[in-house]
């Protein structure tokens, strides 16, 4: 179902994810801000939120409500979606945010342009999990400089070959959509939540790599002459990003370890 209208729950969607980093949360935030659709971010917004994420994934949960347990944040919690109004819990932001872009009217205008939004957001995620491992190359559960020596090579080839091949398709694709008179998106348009999950990842990249992005940039002239800033200045973004609910990078995803950018 593509919606025209933007619906709402009351009492609203609640996002739960770690507080204090944008992460993977973050994804599904922008979608929400884009559409200017409330939600409670309860980790963020309460200072014992963190024991409803914790609860959530406890290794001894079979699942709450007639859910499944989810395997790691980010989830979804929607009050009466379940069966017999029951509150429905999903997880893996693209599932989720699969879930809400036809709610939020950021899944593109027929059938076709909203599977390649899905399409879209899988890559730039992919690529968001390639730049996590630049700094975790061997083990999640170990820390950065256990893993050092391996990050250092791993890093180079994320530099050389993954950002050019990632970006350089992306910026086909807008160029694809430019040929189709609609240049400013990656589909259709209008804002998806295609464009919101890649502006993300671009955006934490120009964190973690600032040496490497800024040798690169000119080369994608729609990414970086256009959409970026087109996605930033969206409304509902622009006014989210001025916002304290915007946490800055830090130590998530996207981490800026200097040795691990372009020398
Ligand atoms: N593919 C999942 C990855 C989820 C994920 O890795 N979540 C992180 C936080 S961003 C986490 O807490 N992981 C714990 C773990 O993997 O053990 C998604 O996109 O939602």
């Amino acid at each position: 179902m593509v919606a025209n209208k933007k619906a709402r729950t009351n009492p609203p969607y609640e996002l739960l994810y770690w507080p204090g980093i944008p992460g993977r949360g973050e994804f599904i935030r922008l979608a929400f801000e884009a559409a200017g659709v409330s939600y409670k971010d309860t980790a963020n917004e309460s200072e014992d939120g963190i024991t409803e994420v914790t609860s959530l994934i406890d290794a001894s949960s079979t699942g709450t409500s007639g859910n499944p347990p989810p395997f790691a944040p980010p989830a979804l919690r929607i009050p009466g979606a379940g069966p017999n109004d029951t509150p429905l819990i999903i997880y893996q932001t693209p599932s989720i945010l699969s879930y809400l872009g036809p709610k939020l009217s950021l899944a593109g205008s027929n059938e076709a342009e909203a599977q390649w939004i899905l399409s879209h957001t899988l890559t730039a995620l992919d690529l968001n999990n390639e730049a996590h491992d630049t700094h975790h190359p061997i083990a999640v559960s170990k820390y950065y400089e256990e893993q050092k020596e391996e990050s250092l090579k791993k890093a180079q080839d994320f530099r050389e070959a993954r950002i050019p091949k990632f970006l350089g398709f992306f910026e086909r694709v807008l160029k694809g959509n430019e040929e189709k008179g609609q240049g400013k998106y990656l589909v259709g348009d209008k804002l998806s939540y295609a464009d919101t999950t890649l502006w993300n990842v671009l955006s934490g990249l120009l964190f973690a790599f600032p040496k490497e992005m800024e040798a690169r940039k000119s080369d994608y002239k729609l990414l970086f002459g256009i959409f970026y800033d087109g996605v930033k200045e969206a409304s509902g973004v622009k006014e989210y990003l001025a916002s304290d609910r915007r946490k800055p990078f830090s130590m998530g995803v996207f981490r800026h370890y200097p040795e691990l950018d372009r020398q």
